[in-house]
């Protein structure tokens, strides 16, 4: 972990979120890359007001992919569902691959909640490698997936 920060210091800017946006595609030239990371930034859906980010990094030494997730301009203590899904658009309405989980309450294992300043940070981690899926992140409207309008999107972002 800590030294996943570092690296994210390196590349880039941290926010206190603990999300780092800076430079896209922070693979080595010099040196066998230890793990690819990407940034993939969420854009509204539907109308909504939401964007966000998400850091996607895989390390070669576990073969495993984390991702930490952070959308803001939700509705304050509202539930989102949010997923990894299967394709390369956010038209492609593709199945739900992985889902995120929220970073405070383990037991809500297919929502996220906004907190009161309407900004939800979830996380999702998964065996392999996601630069060689494609994948595409979306946050649904909620607070289930019960209805064709709770499942509506709210934001979304392809992973590159
Ligand atoms: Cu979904």
């Amino acid at each position: 972990m800590t030294k996943r920060i570092l690296a994210a210091a390196a590349a880039g800017v941290v926010l206190t979120s603990g999300l780092a946006f800076g430079t896209l595609g922070t693979a080595h030239a010099a040196r066998p890359a230890l793990r690819t990371t990407e940034i993939v930034m969420l854009h509204a859906e539907n109308g909504g007001k939401a964007s966000g980010g998400a850091e996607l990094s895989y390390s070669t030494q576990t073969g495993i992919t984390t991702v930490s997730l952070r959308v803001s301009g939700l509705t304050p203590m509202t539930m989102h569902p949010a997923h990894l899904h299967i394709g390369n658009s956010c038209t492609a309405n593709g199945a739900v691959k992985y889902p995120f989980r929220p970073l405070i309450d383990a037991s809500m294992m297919m929502s996220t909640e906004a907190d009161a300043n309407g900004v939800m940070m979830a996380s999702s981690s998964f065996s392999g490698n996601f630069a060689t899926q494609k994948l595409y992140i979306n946050v649904h409207q909620g607070p289930t997936l019960k209805t064709a309008a709770q499942a509506k999107p709210i934001a979304c972002g392809v992973v590159m």
